[in-house]
């Protein structure tokens, strides 16, 4: 409930905006334009405490994070802004007396899918937490003309359909031209000696303008609203005919060009660095724009720029925005007039990094020469970077060369982003307890080892304000009619659930909303798939980015063999079971899209086997993005979380997966980790190899997939489906290419990476050990509740007071209306 908020006037406001945007009355206005006049209504109820926001950290001239970030995640924001605002009750009546379901209305919102997985949904709940917490914050990023793409499938194939979120407009946010500011590109530097004080001027270079807009992030019932702030690019000075006489023509209608280009679209890239030039390009837009932002407006109320620190805190997610080091550099020495080492105090007492992957084949490294090229003056900055550094490491360790070699900055001719972000950081942080003891043990074992103080870990969280209460209402009422509302805000009150857990009318409640949830992501289910599941079964859900090391080849393949066991015995006692695919594959990804054909050509065959009797399910559902993941979540039953142990830094399904009641059947990896610890491994699946195991294996060699194939009859014969057209008799040879993955990789490649034989059985066990659990419907019913009750860690609010603590070092602020 909330007490300011005005029923009357807001159904006025409303009405005037249907009559106003759109010249027509409420009875003729389409569902698309009442949710265009019901957002602006809510931007309406929230401009002031926006405004009044900024003037609290003003008046109080709060330290400030920037969250620099390549994406926001973001999803839709009427639902999110309305349960903030703590309005939901009241305009959801506003619209029942208008004749319009709140439902519906939020349907017509596209998400707003700057991001492509984890990472950007990450920044967007930790916006959500530094608002609620009431922390001075911007986020900082691109405002995509494209997001990440809309997933179509076309004969089970995956097809990208190019996501025009943008075409009806976007109610929340608001341009800001007063704040534009210059970028540039290319062109040569020229070193002019002024005062006996070499200058440094880039001359010949392209520029675009970049023009913010801002949307608001609202805190949770605090009358905080903070921004997030993403940045367009327009072309610096539009095309004239002078320039025809000026011979500049070219450059005119290049400089368009490149404004046009460089905001068009998201890479959709996951875990996967693709280095192309236009990526750095956008890199470098945002950062430069918005640090150029943060030092000017630090400018206008301090006088000591040396004392930068005190003010700001940039942190960078992950290594894409690490031209932010070079670029203060920049603007301080070239700018500011300030001493290299004055500058790099400054810089490095700034700067903070989150590293989010160990995989190699993620790490960014630049060629020089596209680097230098694209950026000249930046360049001559990270090699003077490079060079000191270098020095550093010879003083720490003479003669040691082996050392320079492994860390370098500059190395082989590239530019590596991750050793630059090290160097330059003040903390370097992991995203779950394994990832941060695997980077400082073994990926970035020299930089731990040279300088341990900076590194710590920092587990990931989620919001539960939009993945509980948002996404499950009926559980949302259920926990706040137990235990009252506070875990809203204090997601460790849901401890007090657990003396409910054992109790029958509780669990008998649980489970029926458990089903209530099942029914309405069927009911989703029909209607995008037109494929029918039973409410009754277990819900056995995977949804992430598709990748091989997320494993979803081995669920796949798991199901694979559940079938064939059926087959063999018609009569076999299984609970029935609806195994739920959702992933996005990068467009690129051969690999991953034939394993999103896989998933569906098995579901083709399974769902339309009679013989079976609709005791198993295959389903693949289009498009998951951020609004339908908040349904899944709800329905689940089990959460697979099954990566190579090792790979998966964090993962925050599996948090999500938690607060809503699923149990999790997983690996020792990332958080899955940390939830077991919460939550008890007798409430949870947990099986195959350890990340030590796998690790001793890649450095030692000594897995051979081969001789699984050749002594485990039921994991052969599945391997065998995959090339004699069991699943795909019009072409036999389609999944050559996933079976050649696991036994007779060509290449240099050990076959199977990713050790799906491996944990084949041990996989196949743990399901065996779900399908008997389940039927034990107080068990069931007990652990997931436990599950609820012990998912308090993972809330994105305790996150960011640890980063706040040991890292951010901010004051919260209150804002009184
Ligand atoms: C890099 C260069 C060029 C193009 C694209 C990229 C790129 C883009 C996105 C590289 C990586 C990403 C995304 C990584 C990511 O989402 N990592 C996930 O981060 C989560 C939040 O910390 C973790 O929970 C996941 O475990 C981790 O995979």
């Amino acid at each position: 409930m909330n007490k300011g908020f005005d029923k009357a006037t807001f159904k006025r406001t409303v009405l005037d905006n249907v009559k106003n945007m759109f010249r027509r009355t409420i009875d003729e206005a389409t569902p698309q334009q009442v949710f265009q006049a019901v957002a602006y209504a809510v931007k309406d109820v929230i401009i002031d405490e926006w405004i009044a926001t900024h003037k609290e950290y003003e008046k109080k001239d709060a330290k400030t994070v920037y969250y620099l970030s390549m994406e926001f995640l973001m999803g839709r924001a009427l639902g999110n802004n309305i349960i903030n605002i703590c309005a939901r009750e009241e305009v959801k009546e506003v619209l029942d007396e208008l004749g319009f379901d709140l439902n519906v209305i939020e349907d017509q919102e596209p998400d707003a899918a700057l991001g492509n997985g984890g990472l950007g949904r990450l920044a967007a709940c930790f916006l959500d937490s530094l608002a609620t917490l009431g922390y001075p914050a911007y986020g900082c990023g691109i405002r995509y003309r494209y997001g990440m793409f809309k997933q179509k499938i076309e004969n089970g194939f995956q097809v990208e359909v190019p996501d025009d979120w943008l075409k009806d407009g976007n109610p929340f946010e608001i341009r800001r031209p007063e704040y534009a500011t210059e970028v540039k590109f290319g062109g040569y530097v020229r070193i002019e000696n002024r005062d006996g004080r070499n200058r440094f001027i880039q001359e010949g270079y392209q520029s675009v303008m970049a023009v913010p807009y801002d949307l608001p992030v609202i805190g949770y019932g605090n009358n905080v609203v903070n921004t997030l702030r993403i940045w367009d690019a327009q072309p610096i000075n539009t095309f004239n005919l002078d320039s025809f006489d000026r011979g500049d023509y070219q450059k005119a209608v290049e400089q368009e060009n490149l404004a046009k280009t460089i905001v068009e679209v998201l890479y959709p890239n996951d875990n996967h660095y693709a280095g192309k030039e236009l990526r750095l390009k956008q890199q470098y837009f945002f950062i430069s724009a918005s640090v150029q932002r943060a030092v000017k407006k630090y400018k206008e109320k301090h006088d000591d720029i040396r004392k930068f620190y005190d003010k700001v805190v940039f942190q960078l997610n992950d290594t894409h925005p690490t031209v932010t080091i070079p670029e203060l550099m920049r603007i301080l020495l070239d700018e500011e007039g300030l001493t290299w080492d004055e500058a790099w105090e400054v810089t490095t007492r700034t700067c903070a990094y989150t590293n989010h992957t160990i995989m190699s084949e993620a790490l960014e490294k630049w060629p020089i020469e596209l680097f230098s090229r694209l950026l000249p003056r930046i360049y001559q900055i990270v090699e003077e970077i490079n060079r000191r550094f270098i020095e550093q490491i010879q003083s720490k360790y003479p003669g040691n060369y082996e050392k320079v070699k492994k860390m370098a900055i500059i190395y082989d001719g590239q530019v590596k982003m991750a050793y630059m972000a090290i160097a330059a950081s003040f903390s370097v942080n992991g995203v779950a307890r394994l990832h941060t003891e695997i980077l400082k043990n073994e990926e970035l074992k020299d930089f731990y080892q040279m300088m341990p103080e900076k590194f710590n870990n920092k587990t990931n969280g989620i919001t539960q304000r939009r993945f509980l209460l948002h996404g499950n209402p009926l559980l949302a009422d259920w926990v706040t009619d137990k235990i009252g509302d506070e875990w809203i805000t204090n997601l460790p009150h849901i401890e007090k659930l657990a003396i409910y857990a054992s109790d029958y009318k509780c669990q008998q409640e649980f489970m029926n909303i458990k089903y209530q949830n099942k029914i309405r992501l069927a009911k989703y289910i029909k209607e995008h798939n037109g494929v029918d599941v039973d409410p009754r079964s277990i819900f056995d859900v995977q949804v992430k980015r598709l990748h091989e090391y997320k494993r979803q080849l081995m669920n796949i393949l798991h199901v694979m063999y559940l079938y064939n066991q059926l087959k063999d015995n018609p009569n076999m006692d299984m609970v029935p079971r609806t195994f739920i695919f959702g992933a996005k594959a990068a467009a690129g990804y051969k690999r991953a899209k034939l394993t999103i054909k896989l998933i569906n050509s098995v579901a083709d065959v399974i769902n339309n086997d009679k013989t079976i009797n609709g005791r198993l399910k295959v389903v693949f559902i289009e498009d998951y993005r951020v609004s339908n993941a908040e349904l899944i979540f709800a329905a689940a039953d089990v959460s697979e979380q099954i990566s190579t142990a090792s790979k998966e830094a964090s993962g925050t399904s599996n948090m999500k997966f938690m607060l809503n009641g699923a149990l999790t059947l997983g690996t020792m990896d990332g958080a899955n980790v940390e939830i077991v610890e919460e939550v008890g491994a007798d409430r949870a699946f947990i099986f195959g190899m350890s990340s030590d195991e796998v690790i001793r294996y890649e450095n030692n060699g000594g897995y051979n997939p081969m001789e699984i194939f050749n002594n485990d009859q039921d994991i052969r014969r599945v391997l065998m489906q995959l090339i004699n057209g069991y699943f795909s008799p019009q072409d036999p040879e389609l999944f050559r290419d996933i079976y050649n993955s696991l036994l007779n990789t060509k290449s240099s490649d050990r076959a199977d990476t990713y050790f799906i034989l491996k944990d084949f059985r041990s996989y196949a066990e743990a399901h065996k050990k779900v399908d008997r659990a389940y039927r034990d419907e107080a068990w069931w019913a007990e652990s997931a509740i436990l599950n609820v009750a012990h998912c308090g860690k993972f809330t994105s609010d305790r996150t960011i007071e640890e980063y706040v603590r040991d890292i951010w070092h901010l004051s919260k602020v209150q804002v009184e209306m």
